[in-house]
């Protein structure tokens, strides 16, 4: 995503980030892992070297590869071709693997992300907290096929067939109680495979979440897979978010902590900017982001240019979530 100075992780921290949330962020940091990897990282942000997927990031020895492909669910149509895999795979929002999704270079570099051992921490408003294996997750869910148009906030946006389960079979997995009022998901940390953890200037981990209203909607999907098999890393495996209804950077990828809390949790874009990226980030064409039109998309499988819908297309499912809000909070919150 785009903030104010496109390359501002090139130029001295302070520099570059006049917000004070950036300094204590980095003071947290720089006590712990963030030093440690700092030398590494500041080599590597000046070219990341592309090596070849190892066997652990393969998604052709993930051990969930027999529950696929899973069956489609009819009840999810599009309006526009599928985006073939070779263009979707190739133009990823991954910023722990880099900030240029126009090239192979954050697949190259995600691919090398070991997807096992992985386990997911389920904690705070819940019966019980505990850590499970993402296979134990994956394997206790009716997975599906479903089709979803995906839209970036950068204004582009494609159609893919997901693999996944609805974020409501897992909160019945989770048990939260009834004060659980939001779901905050977070990303893994791990500097050594994601060199994108080395810019100070975000601040890890990629964290959002949504009000349990939202995740209990029918829309609301955990994808595992894509194309009808395991999803290769740069997707955001082996567990990832899709809200399509929503701005793309709602969707987590690479989940280790889904936490159940009475508070609404601060993305790690809203954290970075957050006059320009907001809670609820409900797709709108109407509301303008502060530095582009979101009344268009550029389809980035036909290359063409496309009206942008209100919810994404998808407000008959939507829309009631947010009755009496008016469309300028349902960016900005
Ligand atoms: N952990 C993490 N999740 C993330 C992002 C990211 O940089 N890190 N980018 C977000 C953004 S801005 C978008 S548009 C989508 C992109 O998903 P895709 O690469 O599967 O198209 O992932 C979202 N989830
Ligand atoms: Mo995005």
């Amino acid at each position: 995503m785009l903030i104010r100075r496109r390359r501002s992780w090139e130029l001295p921290e302070g520099a570059a980030t006049p917000e004070s949330v950036y300094l204590s962020r980095r003071h947290l940091l720089g006590a712990g892992v963030g030093l440690a990897a700092g030398a590494t990282g500041l080599a590597a942000g000046l070219g990341w070297p592309a090596e070849a997927a190892t066997a652990p990031g393969d998604p052709a020895n993930d051990p969930t590869k027999d529950l696929y492909p899973a069956k489609r669910n009819p009840a999810f149509t599009l309006d526009r071709p599928v985006t073939p895999e070779d263009i979707s795979g190739n133009y990823n929002n991954f910023y722990e693997f880099g900030s240029d999704r126009r090239n192979y270079q954050v697949a190259d570099i995600a691919a090398r992300m070991p997807r096992r051992p992985w386990t997911v921490k389920i904690d705070g408003l819940v019966e019980k907290e505990r850590e499970v294996g993402i296979d134990d997750i994956i394997r206790a869910m009716p997975l599906e096929e479903r089709l979803y148009r995906h839209r970036c906030v950068e204004a582009w946006s494609m159609a893919v067939p997901w693999t996944g389960f609805p974020v409501r079979e897992f909160i019945a997995f989770a048990k939260p109680l009834s004060s659980a009022k939001f779901i905050r998901m977070e990303t893994f940390v791990n500097p050594e495979v994601a060199p994108g953890q080395n810019r100070f200037v975000y601040p890890w981990p990629y964290v959002d979440g949504v009000t349990m209203a939202e995740g209990m909607n029918d829309l609301a999907f955990f994808v595992t897979g894509i194309y009808g098999k395991p999803a290769p890393n740069q997707f955001g495996a082996p567990l990832r978010l899709a809200l399509p209804w929503k701005y793309g950077f709602k969707s987590v990828k690479s989940i280790v902590r889904i936490s159940f809390v009475d508070k609404r949790p601060v993305g790690l874009w809203e954290q970075v900017q957050g006059r320009e990226y907001g809670f609820w980030a409900n797709v709108n064409p109407a509301v303008p982001h502060p530095r582009w039109s979101q009344a268009s998309e550029r389809d980035i499988g036909t290359g063409e240019r496309r009206p942008t819908l209100i919810y994404n297309g998808y407000g008959e499912q939507v829309a009631g979530l947010y009755a009496g809000m008016a469309a300028s909070e349902q960016l900005f919150m």
